[in-house]
């Protein structure tokens, strides 16, 4: 047995449960943890700029490798209170991160003490646990319940708080007979896999939509061998998207409002069976229910229990880890498959791929000011199979999930659900730091840029290269184009005459400046046939100097992005590709 903080306790445990790296910042009522930190070594600490950020990287770095848990700290009442949008877009998405907040004195938690605020009220709707420890005795417990917690059934965020005494008190603690609780993951039984095939089976055109609790269940092999085995094309969701290679014959497109593709929501369309796995048939998925649902027979599989039945009730619902069903129904499948009990759906999914190989949208604009869509053309040449991007919401990450290609899962890193403006640039560089030897490329509009644009400068303080690419229309792009229902344009535009930069023409904020400021490299291109060398620049200089690197495309002020309220009815606003040359990489999604 060994007498330490309670801090040092905490400090020895995140080593047990795999923790190498956190995002954080100090305050006083935090430097106990700090002190730990310094003391017990082992702990790589990268210096966010906001604690928002904190949680965001966290978040990325969660998101980059499956095992990962980010962890962010910050101190006692505004970091906390910081740190909540964190937990949100966090626990949204179903991604475990550990919040750590220091505390006032548990004497004064009830005194209106400078900096108290009563953060585990605030956090608990956004968390699996969130908790004000009392007694120091209790931290080693907590902290063990919270791996527990984060890794078992829908994972997500938790928060633990630290009051500055509860840190300083020592305790006994045995670091090295110290492990790890069980982790709860329920499984389906055979009984519920046979039945689920035995619907498929009865159905013409079936499809299976792959949600990220396939990704976070890191089950996308599998995911591709049932399809592989049934012959039944997949439609990823926005959070599943890589769990089957954009260009693998079975891979049938996106479907939903926005972030969708025209042959995806068509052969959802044609579609009469939907397996749902580890989705959790967002509402910009699915659209207007009864287009979405009417003649389909629904199976849906989720971990969570209570998700089965949510936003419809489906036909029948098996509540299981995405892996341990999968297992499962590769098993079932292989057997099924060897007595000649599967249909042939040959012919469904070749109607599926005709419909991938022409419903394109065009990409090959080469006019001035630049259209967005030649950016993820672009995007495409020059970032391959194996780059890591990351987003969060605006026009230009619906256009970027129409247009971009993925074909690895954690290749794409989104903040579905809750999208909070400024994510991108922590969460790019929290995974950024897990994958280090890795292309990571961060989209972002111009208002999602400047949000947390400080952040860079841990990217150059801490040498976590990426490349960042910035598509700027001056505007608030997707609210200018919602506030079109209200015909109006109103408190949306970011344009101004930047009497330092006459050179941007009214575009506003001069971001090569700033992000140079900040310690980054920036390169800005007005012409189409900029954005290819710029993007190679890019890297060289990413690899050179170690530090986030900006490609900012200066594009036409106004785009209307595709969308609508229903699946069978989303508006084109632009030309589409009237075959291969208008959408050049439209075709690397196909391998026929
Ligand atoms: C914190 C927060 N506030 C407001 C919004 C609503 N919102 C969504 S997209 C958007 C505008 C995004 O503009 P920009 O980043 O430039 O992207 P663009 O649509 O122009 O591509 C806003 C205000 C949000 N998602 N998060
Ligand atoms: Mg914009």
């Amino acid at each position: 047995m060994a007498r330490m903080t309670a801090a040092q306790a905490a400090v020895e445990i995140l080593k047990k449960e795999g923790v190498t790296h956190v995002f954080g910042l100090p305050g006083a009522a935090i430097n106990p943890f700090y002190k730990a930190m310094e003391t017990n070594g082992g702990l790589h600490h990268t210096l966010a700029r906001h604690v928002e950020g904190a949680s965001h990287m966290a978040e990325g770095y969660t998101r980059a490798k499956a095992g990962n848990i980010g962890v962010c700290i910050g101190t006692s009442g505004p970091a906390g209170t910081d740190m909540v949008t964190g937990l949100y877009s966090a626990s949204a998405d179903s991604i475990p991160i550990l919040c750590i907040t220091g505390q006032a004195p548990v004497s004064k938690l009830h005194k209106e003490d400078f900096q108290a605020v009563d953060i585990a009220s605030i956090a608990k709707p956004l968390t699996k646990m969130a908790v004000t420890v009392m007694e120091a005795a209790q931290v080693p417990g907590t902290f063990q319940q919270a791996f527990h917690l984060m890794r078992s059934g829908r994972p997500g965020p938790v928060l633990i708080d630290l009051p500055i005494d509860v840190q300083m008190t020592e305790i006994e603690f045995d670091v090295e007979t110290y492990s790890s609780l069980p982790v709860y993951k329920p499984a389906a039984t055979r009984a519920q896999v046979s039945k689920a095939l035995d619907l498929l089976e009865s159905s013409s055109r079936p499809l299976i939509v792959s949600g990220g609790g396939v990704i976070n269940a890191d089950a996308s092999a599998l995911l591709v061998e049932l399809a592989e085995l049934t012959g039944v094309p997949v439609v990823p969701t926005l959070m599943g998207w890589g769990t089957i290679p954009d260009d693998h014959e079975l891979n049938a497109g996106m479907v939903g409002l926005q972030t969708s593709h025209r042959y995806g929501n068509a052969t959802m369309l044609e579609a009469d069976f939907v397996l749902g796995i580890g989705n959790r048939w967002a509402n910009r998925h699915t659209g207007d229910l009864e287009t979405y649902t009417h003649g389909r027979t629904f199976v849906h599989v989720d971990i969570e229990p209570t998700q089965v039945g949510r936003v419809f009730a489906p036909d029948y619902g098996i509540v299981s880890d995405a892996k341990a069903a999968l297992e499962l129904f590769v098993e079932v499948a292989r057997e099924r498959r060897a007595a000649n009990r599967l249909s042939d759906r040959t012919e469904w999914a070749e109607s599926c791929r005709q419909r991938k190989r022409t419903l394109w949208r065009k990409t090959n604009f080469d006019i001035t000011p630049i259209k967005p869509q030649r950016v993820y053309q672009e995007m495409n040449r020059a970032f391959g199979r194996d780059v890591r991007y990351v987003s969060t919401i605006g026009l230009s990450q619906i256009q970027a999930a129409q247009l971009l290609h993925v074909y690895k899962d954690r290749h794409w890193v989104n903040a579905g659900q809750a999208g909070p403006l400024g994510w991108t640039v922590p969460a790019a560089l929290g995974v950024a730091t897990a994958v280090p030897e890795e292309t990571v490329v961060a989209l972002s509009g111009d208002y999602d840029f400047q949000f947390m644009i400080e952040e860079l400068a841990v990217g150059a303080q801490f040498n976590i290269p990426y490349i960042h690419v910035l598509v700027n229309n001056a505007y608030l792009g997707l609210i200018r184009q919602s506030q079109r229902g209200f015909d109006m344009d109103y408190c949306v535009q970011l344009s101004f005459d930047n009497v330092n930069a006459p050179e941007l023409n009214g575009y506003g904020v001069d971001h090569v400046k700033v992000v140079e400021g900040l310690g980054c490299k920036a390169i800005r291109v007005f012409e189409p046939e900029e954005i290819a060398p710029a993007l190679e620049k890019a890297k060289a200089l990413a690899q050179e100097y170690r530090v986030p690197v900006v490609v900012e495309v200066i594009l036409e002020r106004v785009t209307n992005v595709s969308m609508g309220q229903s699946i069978a009815n989303v508006t084109e606003f632009e030309e589409l590709a009237d075959g291969g040359a208008d959408a050049p990489t439209a075709v690397f999604a196909n391998l026929d």
